[in-house]
């Protein structure tokens, strides 16, 4: 679901790391129907490989009365022989990813979770799970006046902390991308066009971040990333789901015409803060 921001961290971890060329990807729509999300998106409105109409179809296979009764969520990683879901933890999967999937990876790949910084990794995306991916999620479905205004100030304060941190790195590890990056980088791209509207998450926009905007700029600008980047599929989502709707009174199912997202192309200098400016990836070590 191209909307989906735990599914799209997935979608850009395989593109760089090259697992594309042995994992295949399905993609649904982005309104649920009365049983989930769709394939609406593959041709025949099927997924490419399993060759089925609903994502629930892979959750039934794992029932013993072949009825799953909870919601089926995305992202699910699935097994081409059995059909069976293997793995729906979108938190772990991009890690899953980077190393038990190493023998996959191409030639000169990123090594997106180096050793050394493993700790610090998983511990700053904890932080950015909890605090911004889902942290935005608390304040657009707050229930009461209150619990909103305190999901918003621990999001704002949560986006201070890194606009801080990005201050003398260019990355949020230093001088290379890392895991840390590509799950930051959903929300920040999301922020502007829907979640400061739709969540009323309006503080400040992400163009007002000195730092943070020019940083998401600089991700958005790598092709793998900037291919898997739909401002309109994110509008018509999060601005005409009829779940979502009601969030910000949409009564007339309106798609908001801005902001203009030419922006995302303006050019980026943040080198300076790298010992490598030319380079944004550090190379994993080879030998598989
Ligand atoms: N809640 C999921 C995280 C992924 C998630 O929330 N996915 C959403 C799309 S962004 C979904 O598939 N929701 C299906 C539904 O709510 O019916 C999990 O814990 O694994």
């Amino acid at each position: 679901m191209p909307a989906c921001p735990h599914a799209h961290k997935v979608v850009i971890t395989r593109r760089l790391l090259g697992l594309d060329k042995v994992i295949s990807l399905g993609t649904t729509g982005i309104f649920r129907d009365p049983k989930g999300w769709v394939f609406t998106e593959d041709e025949g409105e099927k997924d490419p490989v399993l060759g089925i109409h609903y994502l629930k179809e892979i959750y039934d296979r794992d029932c013993p009365d072949g009825d799953y009764k909870e919601r089926p969520t995305v992202p699910v990683i699935a097994d081409t022989v059995t059909g069976k879901g293997v793995n729906n933890d979108h938190f772990w999967i991009p890690i899953y990813f980077d190393t038990a999937w190493k023998p996959f990876h191409k030639a000169g790949a990123p090594d997106l979770y180096p050793e050394a910084f493993r700790e610090e990794i998983n511990e700053l995306n904890h932080f950015i799970f909890e605090r911004i991916n889902n942290g935005v999620y608390d304040v657009g479905f707050a229930r009461s006046q209150e619990a909103y205004e305190k999901a918003y100030h621990r999001f704002f304060e949560a986006l201070d902390i890194l606009e801080k941190r990005l201050e003398d790195r260019r990355f949020l590890l230093g001088d290379y991308i890392t895991d840390s990056d590509i799950r930051l980088y959903p929300t920040l791209v999301r922020f502007d066009a829907v979640y400061f509207q739709v969540f009323h998450a309006n503080k400040k926009k992400l163009i007002d971040y000195k730092n943070l905007w020019a940083y998401a700029r600089e991700l958005y600008q790598i092709s793998e990333i900037k291919e898997s980047t739909y401002f309109d599929i994110y509008k018509r989502h999060y601005q005409l789901s009829p779940h979502l709707k009601p969030l910000w009174g949409n009564i007339y199912s309106i798609k908001a015409k801005g902001p203009d997202v030419s922006v995302w192309e303006e050019p980026v200098d943040r080198g300076h803060l790298s010992a490598y400016p030319e380079e944004k990836f550090k190379k994993e070590q080879s030998g598989y």
